[in-house]
């Protein structure tokens, strides 16, 4: 069993939302304390260094662990889906186990991801202006009328997908107050892998999609509602961007042309 010490965490990444913020989002509302490291430079001089970074990309998140001979090393994950499943599960966020459900939300996950490498595609291409335009005006519309399907086919009764989210244990809110370190348990304990994660990354593509097109859930009113109960959630309700920029250039910071 490994002692991992949440309260160490640090997530580097670019001074940008990106992939960044499901996690931040996901950090503050389960109130787990965390420092940002926007250091580029280091990260472009040592990304060859597996140690470091494992697939040579942002983000990261790095915690403290003790070691075998009892000395504390820091440990580093990668990969946007890993650092939210594991956040998740340390802070304590499940539901009861439901293989349906759980495949049902999932589909989420995988959906957000094919999103976010359309998106992001037409931001970082070099003709990403006219890719844009087609992005907002066919594929947005495309994938959030499935996104509404999903939604309203699996709302929980508090209107989220499939499960109802409470907030994090009382564990892991009290974790800034108290519990400095705590063990991460056997994944038995942890046996249901938490949606709320998957939310998380909806909730920044749209925050994102509607700099491009401001009334993006207009026609969507499943998601809409979904939207407003997430933000309501004292996490997001009080979260301020650290970064003002999407993303790394100019592309897709206001509305597109139609
Ligand atoms: N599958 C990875 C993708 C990470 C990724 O694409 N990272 C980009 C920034 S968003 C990156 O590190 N780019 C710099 C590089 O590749 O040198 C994840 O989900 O974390």
């Amino acid at each position: 069993m490994a002692r991992i010490n949440i309260a160490s965490a640090t997530l580097q990444y670019f001074p940008i939302q990106g992939r960044g913020e499901p996690i931040r989002y996901l950090l503050t509302d389960a109130s787990i304390p965390f420092t940002e490291s926007n250091d580029t430079a280091s990260f472009f001089a040592n990304k060859a260094d597996c140690a470091e970074y494992r697939f040579q990309q942002l983000p990261r998140l790095s915690v403290t662990r003790a070691g075998s001979d009892g000395q504390d090393e820091v440990v580093h994950l990668a990969q946007q889906g890993a650092i939210l499943r594991f956040l998740a599960k340390v802070a304590g966020y499940g539901e009861g186990a439901d293989a349906w459900k759980e495949a049902v939300v999932d589909q989420l996950q995988d959906a957000c991801e094919d999103l976010n490498t359309a998106y992001t595609r037409c931001i970082y291409g070099a003709d990403a202006p006219a890719l844009l335009s087609e992005f907002v005006n066919t594929t947005v519309p495309k994938v959030l009328r499935q996104f509404e399907y999903l939604f309203a086919h699996n709302k929980s009764e508090a209107g989220y997908l499939a499960f109802d989210q409470v907030l994090p244990s009382l564990h892991a809110r009290l974790l800034p107050f108290c519990a400095r370190s705590f063990s991460v348990a056997p994944s038995t304990t942890f046996a249901n892998s938490p949606s709320l994660v998957r939310q998380f990354h909806l909730l920044y593509l749209v925050h994102a999609l509607r700099k491009l097109q401001p009334a993006v859930l207009e026609s969507y009113p499943t998601l809409a509602a979904w939207e407003a109960r997430m933000r309501a959630r004292p996490g997001p309700a009080g979260y301020e961007p650290r970064h003002e920029m999407l993303n790394g250039n100019a592309n897709g910071q206001g509305p597109c042309a139609a």
